[in-house]
């Protein structure tokens, strides 16, 4: 190592690494040599960025300027940060005064960067909630249905996963591990975050050397791990429910279920067993017609019903399953099928949703809370849904349903997004161009030019985790990382709670936003917080200046032998859920009462709204990156490389491409009524026939002289319907597409989003004219 050569720690959601900087620029991220699995997504970093779709100055979208234009199609003027920090706070406070805090959107959703004090979200809501507020977001992307669904079944969600039965235990005791929507092992290199140690790998592969067996029902056979070789039995996707009925229904005709179980710790069982044998609706929902249904031979049904009844058995159902149509349908019947079988509670039993969702469920939990940094108090009291933002700025004012309640959506003006990509994560991209039309301004704090950044009025460059010290801590990890700034901001780009702070300043008042204190005070206060949470769990942990420019420090795992429920099951009386029972609800008095026809009381089959329109042949999946963390770093080297003739690559059945003439590596364009991309063909038969997987994340590019503005990148959401699951949770559904695919024989246009905009220099007058934002209404 020459002297201008550095080494440093640095924490990502998908692991800490050794940052190597030359000169002071960062040229690469190297494994954490106490990490038994790390993930090769750190070596994007370096390229992506000193990449060159970095926001490097503040700009302002010429069309807001002049009054003009449409969003994500006009070029940008370029300013400084005094020009854009006036402008700003004269546009702030112009929809204050005239429309109130009511007004301004700052959900903003989105993973954003590891970190305990410069998480952008926190910075951003800690801003506004110093200014009066703002309509928050609701729940998540991830598993939104679970969120809310679940506390009416079992009680909180994020509870259940904290609480997930650990995987030691399962390598124990549990004979037969039934997986819909796999578990897959690429997902496991993230956690929301941190995670210091990959362990799921090591875990699962105890879980194959003392015998336990899986079965893995995904259409996409990698969804299960190599090491644990999983017997594949593919679904149609959107079938998972029919499938677990036609389970339930076996048991339960075969008399292998557990009345006893049943009869002490559920209510409902009557209403649906009369709906499994067709007393509801004329249908038995039998393991005959769940093969009809899904594709799974009856045959195969039938023993594994008897399989699981026959020993220690784990249900798990990846997050997935519920991001789709009726995606509360399949949370409620794994419930219902664990019931059935009566283990729940029991080591190694039961049920389980978030297995391989993340890389920490089941295996490690956080020992006590970590210190972040306080967002403060909110007085705008409105909310909705996470995923119903186009709708809300397509429809001011319309009424809308949501768990139980009917809700009005705000007259949105000003919309603020930092740390996430809206247009990589929402569905039906071309209706959310439309929607990001309706606000006076929007505004986005971004590191790259993503879609998401061209469709703002004003794009504030921020640095990258690399160039901001910080520590990190997974919200379920057992380390704490340190984070010590490697390189400087490229270009222009600044730390956001500076931006924040100067802001804050021009607003009349930086001492709401800094309480006075500088970034290395806020460090320490956080870091100090910590240090006295970790006392109060009898932890402790080293002063703040040794710990940065130390090593991780790993605490105790709190809980190594947890067991999912086992409390409950030991004294139901004495440990009741909470559920309006106080039992595993698998039929729902209040949900029933709410009298939706998407939703009624107990588990029930529906079939997705695209296979009913039936316009397309292919069930298009679009799960999580391999490569990458959804959007972010798709345009770094290894996520570059995996592209194909530098299109996200598309998983193809090789008869289904057979059919249509397309062969490995083509560009193939994939559409629906709804929009069109090019792709990159993979042909594979580890993907079940009638169904084509598209990676998510890649940038949107739309070509907006194309047909239906054709993606020219590879993002699924081009294609995916706006639909929620149903009027309880009102939650994202991108896995129920139906799509067409065929070859692209059309000259391949280059992909323009991994590069700069288009600038233009804007005359200093449009400059003071600023604040104009009411002619765009
Ligand atoms: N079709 C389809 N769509 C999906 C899914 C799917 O399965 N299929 N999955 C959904 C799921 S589960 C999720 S969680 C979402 C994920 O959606 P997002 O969380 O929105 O995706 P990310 O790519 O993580 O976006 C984070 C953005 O924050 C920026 N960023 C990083 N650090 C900072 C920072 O410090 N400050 C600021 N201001 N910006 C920063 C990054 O450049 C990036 O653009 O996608 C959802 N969308
Ligand atoms: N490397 C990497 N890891 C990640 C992320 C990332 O971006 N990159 N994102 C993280 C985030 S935010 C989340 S929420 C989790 C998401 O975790 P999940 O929701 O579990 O992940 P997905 O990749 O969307 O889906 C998992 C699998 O479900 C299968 N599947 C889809 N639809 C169906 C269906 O109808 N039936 C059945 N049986 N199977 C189906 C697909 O084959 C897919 O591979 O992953 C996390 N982990
Ligand atoms: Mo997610």
């Amino acid at each position: 190592m020459t002297e201008k050569t550095a080494r440093t720690l640095t924490g990502s959601h998908w692991g800490a690494g050794i940052a190597e900087t030359v000169e002071g620029r960062l040229v690469a991220v190297h494994p954490h040599p106490a990490d038994p699995n790390p993930s090769e997504i750190n070596t994007n970093i370096a390229s992506s960025l000193n990449g060159r779709a970095r926001v490097r100055r503040p700009a302002v979208r010429r069309g807001w300027l002049t009054g003009e234009g449409v969003r994500g199609r006009d070029s940008f003027v370029e300013v400084s940060w005094d020009d854009v920090l006036d402008l700003l706070a004269r546009e702030l406070k112009r929809v204050r005064q005239t429309h109130g805090n009511e007004a301004i959107f700052a959900g903003s959703y989105g993973w954003s960067s590891a970190g305990r004090f410069h998480h952008a979200q926190s910075q951003l809501k800690r801003f506004l909630n110093g200014q009066g507020g703002f309509v928050r977001s609701e729940g998540n992307y991830s598993y939104n249905a679970a969120l809310v669904l679940m506390p009416h079944i079992v009680g909180p969600f994020r509870m259940q996963v904290a609480q997930a039965t650990r995987w030691q235990v399962i390598a124990k005791h549990t004979d037969l591990v039934v997986m819909f929507g796999g578990m897959a092992q690429r997902n496991t290199q993230v956690s929301d975050g941190g995670v210091a140690k990959h362990r799921m790998v090591d875990n699962l592969k105890a879980c194959a050397e003392a015998g336990v067996r899986f079965v893995n029902l995904s259409p996409l056979k990698t969804d299960a791990a190599d090491e644990i070789a999983a017997e594949w039995l593919p679904p149609k996707p959107g079938t998972d429910t029919a499938v677990m009925m036609g389970l339930a229904h076996t048991l339960l005709s075969e008399s292998l279920h557990d009345p006893d179980f049943l009869e002490r710790y559920t209510v409902g069982f009557d209403k649906v067993a009369a709906y499994l044998r067709g007393e509801v609706d004329g249908v038995v929902k039998s393991a005959e017609w769940a093969a009809g249904v899904s594709g799974v031979p009856e045959g195969r049904i039938v023993a594994l019903a008897r399989e699981m009844a026959a020993g220690r058995t784990m249900v798990t159902c990846a997050a997935a399953l519920q991001r789709a149509d009726y995606g509360e349908q399949p949370l409620w019947i794994s419930v219902t099928l664990a019931a059935i079988l009566g283990q729940i509670g029991l080591p190694g039993g039961g049920y389980t949703v978030g297995f391989g969702v993340n890389a920490n469920i089941g295996n490690i939990e956080r020992p006590f809370r970590w210190g972040a940094l306080p967002q403060g108090k909110n007085p705008v009291n409105d909310f909705v849904p996470v995923a119903m933002i186009s709708e809300m700025l397509l429809n001011p004012g319309g009424s809308y349903k949501y768990n139980g309640e009917n809700r009005t959506f705000p007259d949105i003006r000003m919309v603020w997004w930092a740390g996430g990509n809206p247009f990589h994560h929402h569905q039906d991209l071309r209706r959310l161009h439309r929607a990001f039309q309706r606000p006076d301004t929007i505004i986005v704090n971004e590191l790259n030019w993503t879609a998401t950044a061209r469709h703002a009025d004003i794009v504030l460059p921020v640095a990258a985790a690399q160039e901001r010290t910080d520590f990190g801590g997974g919200k379920s990890d057992n380390a704490l990382v340190p984070m010590l700034a490697s390189s400087t901001p490229v270009g222009e780009a600044r730390v956001e709670f500076d931006i924040f702070a100067d802001l804050a300043g021009r607003m009349g008042d930086a001492e709401t936003f800094t309480e006075g204190l500088s970034k290395d005070m806020w460090l320490k206060r956080i870091w100090s917080e910590t240090q006295q949470a970790a006392d109060a769990a009898g932890e402790s942990l080293p002063d703040w200046e040794s710990f940065i420019q130390g090593d991780i420090v790993e605490l105790n795992d709190p809980s190594p032998d947890q067991v999912f429920m086992a409390e409950f099951r030991k004294d139901p009386e004495a440990n009741p859920l909470q559920t309006p029972s106080g039992r595993i609800e698998l039929y729902s008095q209040r949900i029933a009462s709410f009298g939706l026809n998407d939703c009624p009381g107990h588990a029930t089959w529906f079939v997705p709204r695209d296979v009913v329109a039936g316009s397309h042949p292919l069930y298009l999946i679009s799960g999580q990156p391999a490569t990458r963390l959804h959007s972010q770093l798709d345009n770094g080297d290894f996520s570059r490389s995996h592209k194909v003739q530098g299109r996200e690559p598309i998983l193809i059945h090789p008869e289904d491409a057979g059919e249509r003439g397309i062969a490995e590596g083509d560009v193939v364009e994939v559409f629906n009524e709804r929009g069109r991309c090019l792709a990159g063909a993979r042909i594979t038969d580890d993907i079940r026939k009638g169904c084509v997987f598209l990676w998510t994340g890649a940038w949107y590019d739309p070509d907006f002289n194309a047909p239906q503005e054709r993606d020219r990148h590879g993002n699924p959401n081009a294609l995916t319907h706006d639909l929620r699951t149903s009027s309880l949770t009102q939650s994202p559904a991108s896995h129920s597409a139906m799509v067409e695919i065929q070859r692209f024989d059309g000259t391949v246009p280059p992909v323009t989003v991994h590069e700069q905009p288009e600038f233009e220099a804007a005359p200093r007058s449009d400059m003071q004219n600023m604040a104009r934002g009411d002619q765009n209404t």
